[in-house]
């Protein structure tokens, strides 16, 4: 899966508000993409270019996305699952394919990457990459120094699971995210076990170690992280790449003295891919083909790169990347970074209920 990287280096919250024009039902698309994850004027230009109008509702957990879709009927043209998820929900039959003679921009995906997409989605028949990222950890340079001292071990997940560190942590603030399915695999991999094992083995260790470190931890949440890291009201933050490079940008634009850096831990940390899907029965496969095949326009690509932070899988947009984002290993790893990288697998929906009972126990304790 991850041998395409040597090739490839290379919400904000908004629900269109209606204008007060009237559409008929097949120029409207509803779109559920996660928090923070497009750029300002995206659906504005998507709305222009085709006449189609954009309801365009956010999640930040997979869970939830998943059962909306199970549930059905959810009025979705577009969801956005991450790869893992996405490929159980196609065995549950939830999407419908894609008709590829309704995108020409197909061609502009990274083949390398798409080929490696195919574990999740043979013959890339349902899903198209939107962006994707790696599960680090950003901290608060200054914070954190005083905290620790000049040897704090923030190249490593020791910052975040040794007890001594959190306990010294806990008066500025650390959060994770509120995901069993990312998070525990974390822990996982800190005690030197699979992250990626589908069966349950390793599950009640990762919940002991994050029992043992949970009186020291701020919050479970996977999107109030940007804006808490970049006010400084939490010093440190498990979460997803480009959220936490935002954090940053933002902390610099306030001038606030919030200096934020965002780093892959050295034992290794995890990646993901969100992908554009059309769900079985949505009411507007039409409009869905038309977003997708905007969305791989190599000049939208690059501008929601720009502005999220999260790398594309648009071989054809990288050129139209800007230089700095492009080189930055917190946003597009080195080669030898990502030989350390791993995606999570395909949970057996009991290795999976095992994970949300877990979470749950940690969540609640105090
Ligand atoms: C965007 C988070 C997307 C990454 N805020 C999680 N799949």
């Amino acid at each position: 899966m991850m041998k395409f990287f040597k090739k490839t280096l290379l919400a904000t919250s908004i629900t269109i508000v209606a204008t007060g024009m009237a559409y008929a039902a097949d120029d409207v698309l509803h779109v559920y993409n996660w928090s923070d994850y497009i750029a300002p004027d995206t659906i504005s230009k998507f709305e222009k270019q085709t006449g189609i109008k954009v309801v365009y509702d956010v999640f930040d957990n997979n869970e939830i996305v998943e059962a909306k879709l199970i549930a059905g009927n959810s009025g979705y043209d577009i969801v956005v699952p991450s790869n893992a998820f996405l490929a159980k929900q196609i065995k549950a039959g939830l999407y419908q394919p894609l008709d590829k003679s309704k995108l020409p921009n197909w061609k502009n995906l990274n083949p390398t990457l798409m080929k490696a997409l195919e574990v999740n989605d043979p013959e890339n028949k349902y899903a198209v990459p939107y962006m994707w990222g790696t599960i680090g950890i950003a901290y608060n340079v200054d914070k954190v120094k005083a905290a620790l001292g000049d040897n704090a071990p923030t190249d490593s997940w020791d910052l975040v699971f040794n007890v001594e560190n959190m306990k010294k942590l806990k008066s500025c603030g650390v959060a994770f995210l509120d995901s069993p399915t990312e998070m525990l695999p974390a822990a996982m991999k800190y005690l030197g076990n699979d992250p990626t094992a589908t069966d349950t083995t390793h599950i009640k260790d990762a919940q002991e170690l994050f029992l043992k470190i949970r009186p020291y931890v701020a919050y479970f949440h996977s999107s109030k992280n940007i804006l808490d890291l970049a006010n400084g009201n939490i010093c440190v933050s498990v979460g997803y790449s480009g959220d936490l490079q935002q954090s940053k940008v933002r902390a610099k634009e306030a001038k606030n003295g919030v200096n934020i850096q965002y780093n892959i831990p050295k034992e290794g940390a995890a990646s993901f891919f969100d992908m554009m899907a059309i769900p079985k029965d949505a009411p507007n496969p039409e409009a869905a083909h038309k977003f997708i095949n905007f969305i791989m326009q190599p000049e939208i690509a690059a501008e929601i790169t720009n502005y999220v932070r999260f790398p594309n899988a648009n071989s054809a947009a990288t050129p139209l990347v800007a230089e700095d984002i492009r080189n930055d290993p917190g946003i597009y790893p080195t080669d030898a970074v990502m030989e350390k990288i791993y995606t999570f697998p395909l949970l057996p929906l009991k290795t999976q209920r095992a994970m949300v009972n877990s979470w749950t126990k940690v969540k609640t304790s105090k």
